[in-house]
């Protein structure tokens, strides 16, 4: 009989144990978003953390979560992050009930985690970032030091002697201080997202405001015969709200348009110039189509997209602060690109001053930048991949060399300089497609910015190569949509793509993984004809 009690009594404390922790940690997460829309909402810890750990995340890894989360990479680094503090909080509740004190220090040593996080991030303020982290985890570990006394010592009815009996603890005062704590995390959190929504709200109104001016220099109008009429093949343009997302932001920035501010300065500059977005806005604009694509796309992989463009020619501006490309005796042959979130993106000067459209976007498809594709502004290299290239919340510019910086992303086993190669990608039919016999439409789209797309063949099985029709091309920094109908007859057959560029080279049948400068080899589909 009393056996029974005590190992009931000590489940219920064990239990009530694991749940102090798990409100500990609650509570410490909740004041620390409180503490963060004082400091800035980019320091609260789950960001920091986050932040921190894809920095320190191998290219292998990187490609892994891009791969299998695609763009929900970052909910699940998130959710990760979450579900482990919650086990962790669970144990050092239990541990607590034992070791009162210990408890307490694993959860500041938490908080020291946090800190150091939030403060060795690339756009770390300096050591502020690191508070909202400590005053939660202060929270958090005199919250679980009292609760756990509350679990631990007897209940004291005055005028009595000490109670030993019902189990020897305070199950009232427990109750109480839990839901009294939970109630006021709950609120904490609350006015912390609150507040820290309230920072975004400036930037929401500053891009509701815009009104893009017309270009100075119009886009040729896509051409009709651009956009075949195959069913499954994608948009020629793709509509912002598909357009992909890479990027390590996993609190996408919001940048007021009105304070935004773009500094060009370093190896070689006359004169160090800054800009406003409205700057910006007064000067010619033009409208380019670009196809823009990461180098994390696998050969069939859907990161690519392409959109109309509007913003300011990059080289006007680096001529103006006086730049020459290293060809022309330039000092510097590198730019880096930082955006508001510290990340840093290394292009050849060389590419931007050669004549191609390399631009600093504000407009994408007729709105301004979605906050996503960088709002306020963003730079665009046709021809390069994304991540040497395409900066977003840009704002700052800086003239180096290679030899002097390595770019975030060069700092991670990606190559320094890192041009588009040519790629076919089947749309469809699909992999695994039971098409009927008959006439086949397969189709898909073919890329080489910069460079255009010349022929797209296609190979049934072991078969020769057979010329696909082209689409019209739109520019040679875009896409290129093909179609071959293909007389399909029953069983089992393999499609392969391949395209020339329009300097005559075969896209190599060479397979290589994404790193270091993106994927090559044949795009392939399996299908069953019935
Ligand atoms: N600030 C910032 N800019 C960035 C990145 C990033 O992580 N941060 N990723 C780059 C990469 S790898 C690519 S492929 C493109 C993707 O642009 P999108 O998300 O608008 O498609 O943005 C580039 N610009
Ligand atoms: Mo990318």
């Amino acid at each position: 009989m009393t056996t029974v009690r005590i190992t009931r009594t000590a489940l219920t404390r064990g239990t009530l144990a694991a749940l102090s922790g798990l409100l500990a940690g609650f509570a410490a997460l909740t004041v620390a978003e409180l503490v963060s829309a004082a400091v800035r909402p980019e320091a609260s810890p789950v960001t920091a953390v986050g932040g921190a750990a894809i920095d320190r995340t191998p290219a292998g890894v990187k490609d892994f979560a891009i791969r299998n989360f695609g763009e929900n990479d970052k909910l699940v680094l998130q959710l990760g992050i979450v579900v482990t503090l919650a086990l962790f909080a669970l144990a050092v509740g239990v541990l607590a009930l034992r070791y009162r004190r210990t408890g307490s220090a694993a959860v500041l040593a938490f908080g020291v985690v946090g800190a150091a996080s939030a403060v060795s991030r690339p756009d770390s303020t300096g050591v502020v970032d690191g508070l909202p982290s400590l005053v939660g985890a202060v929270a958090g570990a005199v919250l679980l030091y009292v609760l756990i006394g509350r679990l631990t010592r007897p209940r004291r009815i005055p005028g009595e002697e000490q109670e030993e009996n019902e189990g020897g603890w305070d199950r009232r005062g427990f109750l109480i201080a839990a839901t009294a704590a939970a109630a006021a995390s709950t609120v904490a959190g609350a006015v912390g997202r609150t507040l820290n929504g309230r920072s975004s709200q400036n930037a929401v109104a500053s891009r509701e405001g815009v009104r893009l001016p017309a270009p100075a220099s119009p886009a040729e109008p896509i051409p009709a015969g651009a956009q075949l009429r195959v069913p499954g093949l994608p948009p020629f343009t793709t509509p912002n709200n598909k357009f992909y997302r890479v990027d390590t932001a996993l609190v996408v920035p919001k940048v007021d348009a009105n304070t935004w501010r773009l500094r060009i300065h370093g190896k070689g500059v006359r004169r160090d110039l800054e800009f406003s977005y409205q700057d910006l806005l007064d000067r010619p604009l033009i409208e380019r189509e670009i196809t823009l694509c990461c180098v994390s796309n696998e050969v069939g992989g859907p990161y690519i997209g392409h959109a109309r463009w509007i913003g300011v020619r990059l080289s006007d501006l680096l001529k103006e602060a006086g730049v020459k490309p290293p060809s022309r005796g330039g000092k510097a042959d590198q730019i880096i690109a930082r955006s508001v979130d510290g990340m840093t993106l290394g292009t050849p000067v060389e590419d931007v001053m050669d004549g191609r459209d390399a631009m600093l976007a504000v407009g994408m498809n007729g709105e301004p930048l979605p906050f996503v594709h960088g709002f306020p502004v963003r730079m665009l290299v046709p021809g390069l991949y994304g991540y040497v290239s395409a900066c977003k919340w840009i704002e700052d510019i800086e003239l180096t060399t290679f030899d002097d910086y390595d770019a975030y992303w060069v700092k991670r086993k990606w190559a320094r300089k890192a041009p588009i190669k040519t790629q076919s990608r089947i749309d469809t039919p699909k992999p695994f497609g039971r098409p009927e016999a008959g006439t086949v439409m397969v189709a898909g789209v073919a890329w080489a910015q910069h460079r255009g797309i010349e022929k797209v063949e296609i190979r049934v099985d072991d078969g020769p190569w057979r010329p696909a029709q082209l689409a019209e091309q739109d520019t040679v920094d875009t896409w290129r949509q093909w179609s071959y109908p293909w007389k399909a007859t029953p069983g089992g057959h393999t499609l392969t793509v391949r395209a020339t560029d329009g300097t005559g080279e075969v896209q190599t049948e060479k397979r290589t993984k994404t790193v270091p400068d993106g994927a090559s080899g044949w795009h392939s589909v399996v299908v069953s004809v019935d």
